[in-house]
């Protein structure tokens, strides 16, 4: 059993090659893998003497995704651990530019050497050039050093995504969002929504106070399923139910979206799931 432990953190140091910082901080469950097998590198840049990098599980796609960064001194390789981000995403499609609805970026792992980062691409790369603009500061108190780091979205065949005008006042614009289930399994799996509005081109905030039905059918089988729980809000504009596919195949999820007054701001839209 030590002599595997041995290894695990042989192995583990050697990825994270000529890093001065202890070993026990890279054994941390899924640091290791998590920048090259889990989160592979989809961008980088280098700003001032770091190079900034951007990792996500797949490739970025329109709808809601979960980014990771990581910061190394471009000299050394060495990853830096105390610093900040802030990031503001933007689409340049020439005749005009806009930001997408996105989080405060958090430090999932307890330390600074990992920022994640999620937000929704609401157009694909197609129709525009997408940039993550950035400010990295290194010690509190330091001029932030600006980056523009670029970033290539594409459109999932199931998508991931739905906007549409809303029925109440037909010129709020809302961005729904399908988080999970990523990978459905037959039997009940974890839902989540995300749901946004336009205010302007440079503000897509959350929408906190509506509610989210859904209701799974099969339509090639002419069934639904039982024990679905719709959504609750719970932050930054997402909202968790549980979803019951009693079998694998072409599952349409049909969702109405209500205002806090209960008034209906869409319905007759869905999401498909195939597995
Ligand atoms: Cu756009």
């Amino acid at each position: 059993m030590k002599k595997i432990l041995f290894l695990m953190v042989v192995v583990a140091t050697t990825i994270l090659t000529s890093c001065d910082d202890t070993t026990q901080e890279f054994t941390k469950p899924n640091f290791e893998k998590l920048f090259t097998e889990d989160y592979p590198l989809k961008s980088s840049v280098t700003a001032g003497d770091y190079t900034i990098s951007l990792h996500a599980q797949e490739d970025l796609f329109v709808g809601y995704n979960q980014m990771y960064f990581l910061v190394k001194n471009t000299a050394t390789n060495e990853v830096i651990s105390d610093y900040s981000l802030k990031i503001t995403p933007m689409m340049d499609m020439g005749m005009m530019m806009h930001t997408a609805p996105n989080e405060t970026p958090v430090n999932p792992e307890g330390d600074m050497k990992v920022i994640q980062f999620n937000m929704v691409y609401i157009m694909p790369s197609t129709a525009g050039d997408w940039m993550l603009k950035g400010e990295l500061t290194i010690n509190e108190g330091d001029a932030p050093i600006a980056f523009d780091l670029p970033v290539t979205v594409v459109e999932k065949s199931d998508s991931r995504m739905l906007s549409f005008m809303s029925q109440v006042d037909s010129m709020t614009m809302v961005f729904l969002t399908l988080n999970e289930p990523l990978d459905p399994v037959v039997g009940e799996n974890k839902i989540q929504f995300g749901l946004y509005k336009r205010e302007t081109m440079m503000s897509f905030p959350a929408s906190e106070n509506y509610s989210i039905e859904f209701e799974p059918e099969m339509p090639t089988m002419g069934h639904g399923s039982p024990n679905n729980v719709n959504p609750t809000y719970t932050a930054n504009g997402l909202y968790d139910g549980t979803v019951n596919f009693t079998m694998t195949g072409y599952w349409r999820i049909n969702v109405t979206v209500k205002n806090a007054e209960g008034v209906i701001v869409k319905d007759g839209i869905s999401f498909d799931v195939n597995f």
